[in-house]
C-alpha cells in the first residue's frame, strides 16, 4: 500500500486551501457533500487525522467517523424525507477507492430510484449549496 498523499483533494479540503459545501465538522471529523452526487444529499464524512483508507487508519478515528455518518444519516432521512440510506466506503483501487484519504458515502435514497453512476455528473452550485444547508441545520439540531 502507497504512503498518505498529504497533496490529495480533500486534504486540500480539510486544510481549506479548496472550497466544499460542509454540513458538519467536530474535532475529529468533517463531512461535506459530494459534487458529483449518486442522489441529491450524498455527503461524504472523514477522519481529520491523515489516513488513507480503513486499512491505515487508527480504530479510534474509525469509530468516531462511524458514529458521525450514523448522526449525518439520521438527519438526511429527516431532512431529505429519504426512504433509505447507502453507506458506502472503498479501499485502495483495486476497492473502488479514487481519491485517498478515507472517506465514507452516505447516500439518501427513494423507494425505486436507481442511484447514479460513480461520479458521472457535477451537480450545479447552487443546489450543493442549498441541500448542504438543510442538512448541516437539521444535524445542528440533532
Ligand atoms: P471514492 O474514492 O471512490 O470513494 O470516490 C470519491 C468521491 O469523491 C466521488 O464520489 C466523487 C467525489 N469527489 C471527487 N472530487 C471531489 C471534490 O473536489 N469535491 C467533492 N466534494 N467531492 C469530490
Amino acid at each position: 500500500m502507497h504512503a498518505y498523499d498529504p497533496n490529495n483533494i480533500f486534504a486540500k479540503i480539510l486544510r481549506g486551501e479548496l472550497p466544499c459545501y460542509k454540513v458538519y465538522e467536530d474535532d475529529r471529523a468533517f463531512a461535506f457533500l459530494d459534487i458529483m452526487p449518486r442522489a441529491p444529499g450524498h455527503t461524504l464524512v472523514l477522519p481529520k487525522a491523515p489516513a488513507r483508507n480503513i486499512l491505515d487508519c487508527p480504530a479510534d478515528d474509525l469509530a468516531h467517523v462511524a458514529k458521525v455518518t450514523q448522526k449525518i444519516a439520521q438527519a438526511a432521512m429527516k431532512v431529505f424525507a429519504a426512504d433509505g440510506i447507502t453507506v458506502q466506503q472503498f479501499n485502495e483501487g483495486a476497492g473502488g477507492q479514487v481519491v485517498f484519504h478515507l472517506h465514507v458515502h452516505i447516500i439518501p435514497r427513494k423507494a425505486g430510484v436507481m442511484m447514479k453512476p460513480p461520479a458521472s455528473e457535477k451537480e450545479k452550485p447552487d443546489v450543493l449549496a442549498e441541500l448542504a444547508k438543510k442538512l448541516a441545520a437539521a444535524i445542528a439540531a440533532s
